[in-house]
């Protein structure tokens, strides 16, 4: 696949500084499609330095421009679609339709959507006798990971751009072609140079140098809680803006009351998506005693219907294949019970993991505890409805949910009670302008919406 040698600083494609390649390879079939450079720290400085030079103009730009602008963005992204899906396919190993509707159309919709906050929201206010003004943060270092390639550059790079700050990419090293086309497109919707800039690299290399740069006013981040939690003390030492959307181990919460087919089988589907590799996944399914063998049954012969390769794409590298494949092991050795599924390759090539479903499974086991990320889902009985919320609430998790019951108050009032940053109600849509991020250890901050812009707004106020 077409691969750009260098890096997209200050408007302009640049040499590496340095000569080390990163192979992409397409877990479908473990080939490697392409090389980016792997950035260093020079290269990272340098594009701080073209962002730092950008911020003045386009801080000052005025918010109706810079709509202007996403709107470019977007059209331009809207152009290349279906290239987009094509790259995320090929190096996230996506199935085509869904790399189409939900890797390429949902980060479509999130830049439409900051084009139009960029122009409605109140930078401006009048309190009493002062004037409170929403000013960009300043230089964002963006880290972002491989689940979803091009929704998580945009989830910060569009609020960003929108708050009027200017922004250094540091994308993951297994999607980085996906990170190119977005810088392509940042080039084409004619973004003033250095207002968006991209070092490909490695995440302890680039990654930390970008966290560590003291060019950086604000550090997003997404990806794991081990990394987020050492990004999060740096920017803290600094006393650096920062936002972290790391882990889940969300619970899909089904009342007695629920329609238990629905549950199960959109429960599933869930987790399903992307081959499990999405941080708000419901997987972990509490079920009432008395509904628990019947759930079982349901979920079986739902995940059953998920067959790799044309529904369930494989996951995105050989070393993610052998963490889940581990965790899979270890709920049997822990004493789950396989009832969808298991360790075994499906398939003599690719990264690919069967749809798996364990019962038996308790609150404590390490399957019910960590996040696995591969499209496996742990089934949990418990006895009434506290029990189910002290399950539901008893990981260091809190980025998400399902509740379901006959009608959505007795569900509110559940999910109300959850410590989780969102929560679906009887199967509610996802909503682009919802604010999404975690509670407890799955995260600093709130992504999507105006209360993603606000992350990139410090405040200042004038009193007369
Ligand atoms: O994540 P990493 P990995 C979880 C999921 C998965 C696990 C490991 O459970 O199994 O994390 O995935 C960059 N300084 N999530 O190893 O390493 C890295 O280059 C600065 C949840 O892929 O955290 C990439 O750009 N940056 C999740 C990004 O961090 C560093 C999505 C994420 O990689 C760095 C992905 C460092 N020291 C994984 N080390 C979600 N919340 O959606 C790495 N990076």
């Amino acid at each position: 696949m077409k691969a750009h040698d260098g890096m997209y600083i200050g408007g302009e494609w640049r040499s590496a500084a340095g000569q080390d390649t990163i192979a992409v390879v397409n877990p479908v079939d473990e080939q490697v499609i392409a090389h980016v450079p792997a950035g260093t720290a020079e290269d990272v400085d340098s594009a701080v330095h073209a962002a730092r030079a950008a911020l003045p103009a386009w801080s000052a730009t005025p918010p109706a421009e810079r709509a202007a602008k996403l709107t470019a963005l977007r059209d331009h992204l809207v152009a290349r679609k279906d290239e987009i899906a094509a790259t995320i396919s090929a190096e996230l190993g996506a199935p085509p339709a869904f790399a189409q509707a939900v890797h390429t159309g949902l980060p479509i919709a999130i830049a439409g959507s900051y084009a139009e906050l960029a122009a409605s929201y109140a930078f401006e206010e009048k309190i009493g006798n002062s004037t409170v003004y929403q000013e960009p943060v300043g230089v964002v270092g963006a880290i972002t990971p491989w689940n979803y390639p091009l929704h998580q550059i945009v989830n910060k790079v569009a609020p960003a751009l929108a708050a009027g700050c200017t922004v250094v990419l540091k994308p993951a090293e297994d999607t980085p072609l996906t990170a190119q086309l977005f810088a392509e497109v940042a080039h084409e919707a004619r973004l003033p140079a250095g207002v968006f800039n991209l070092v490909t690299g490695l995440g302890p290399v680039a990654g930390r140098a970008l966290a560590e740069h003291e060019g950086v006013d604000l550090v997003s981040f997404t990806g794991s809680t081990a990394v987020g939690k050492t990004i999060g003390a740096t920017a803290g030492a600094a006393v650096k803006r920062v936002a972290l959307e790391l882990g889940g181990k969300s619970a899909n919460v089904i009342l007695p009351s629920a329609d238990l087919a629905k549950a199960v089988g959109v429960g599933v589907a869930n987790v399903m998506g992307n081959s499990g590799q999405t941080c708000s996944a419901w997987t972990r399914m509490l079920v009432h005693a008395d509904q628990y063998d019947e759930a079982v049954e349901l979920a079986s012969a739902a995940a059953a219907k998920y067959t790799v390769g044309d529904r369930v794409g494989p996951l995105v590298n050989a070393k993610q294949l052998a963490r889940v494949r581990g965790y899979i092991e270890k709920g049997v050795q822990e004493g789950a019970r396989i009832v969808a599924g298991g360790p075994e390759a499906p398939l003599e090539r690719g990264y690919y993991v069967t749809p798996t479903v364990f019962a038996d499974v308790t609150p404590e086991m390490t399957i019910a505890q960590e996040e696995i990320f591969g499209p496996v889902v742990s089934i949990i009985k418990y006895v009434d409805e506290d029990d189910a919320l002290r399950i539901a609430n008893g990981t260091v998790y809190g980025l998400a949910g399902g509740v379901w019951a006959a009608d959505d108050a007795e569900a509110v009032a559940f999910a109300r009670r959850m410590d989780t940053g969102q929560v679906d109600i009887n199967g509610g849509r996802f909503n682009p302008l919802a604010p999404f991020g975690g509670y407890k250890q799955s995260g600093v901050g709130r992504e999507l919406g105006v209360h993603g812009l606000t992350e990139y707004l410090q405040t200042k106020s004038l009193q007369f």
